[in-house]
């Protein structure tokens, strides 16, 4: 079980509530495979990936990140309940999707650069340390179910 102090739970919130999912989802998934083309072998269906214009613009990956991210809103929404939250999903990822989950630590890194870039001065060095926590939480948690 995590522990949060209210602080870190009301900047969590407060970041969420100014997230534009559909955007910041697909910059944070564009971004992903940008810079780590290797996680585009787990998007194979997804089309064209070979440059990064092609990613940013690749609808697929748009929409993708949009279900992403709209997934991550749950553990925000769930703060304290996040490994349960995520049971199913770190199933999901184990067996059917085989997603090493290396790629959750890499995709938690880029969801900070791409808060931090949106949020600029309102993404405080607090606020970032609340979700550097937060998103190493949300890693562990869909790593939890792996075996
Ligand atoms: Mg995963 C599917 C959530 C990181 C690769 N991911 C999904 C789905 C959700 C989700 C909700 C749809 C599940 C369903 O169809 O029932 N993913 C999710 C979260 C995070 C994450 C919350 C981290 C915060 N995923 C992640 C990473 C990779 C990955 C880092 C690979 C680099 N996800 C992946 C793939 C699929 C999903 C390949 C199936 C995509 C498809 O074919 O539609």
């Amino acid at each position: 079980m995590v522990n949060w102090t209210a602080e870190e739970k009301q900047l969590i919130t407060s970041t969420w509530g100014k997230v534009n999912v559909t955007d910041c989802g697909a910059e944070a998934l564009a971004r992903l495979l940008i810079v780590y083309p290797w996680t585009q072998r787990f998007f194979a269906s997804f089309g064209n990936l070979s440059s990064p214009t092609a990613v940013i613009g690749n609808p697929m990956v748009r929409a993708h990140g949009k279900k992403v991210l709209t997934s991550f809103g749950e553990a925000v929404k769930n703060l304290d309940n996040i490994k349960k939250c995520f049971a199913q999903l770190s199933k999901l990822h184990c067996d059917k999707l085989h997603v090493d989950p290396e790629n959750f630590r890499l995709l938690g890194d880029i969801l900070i650069i791409v808060l931090a870039s949106n949020f600029r001065k309102d993404f405080t060095p607090a606020c970032q340390a609340a979700w550097q926590k937060m998103v190493r939480v949300v890693a562990h948690a869909l790593a939890h179910e792996y075996h």
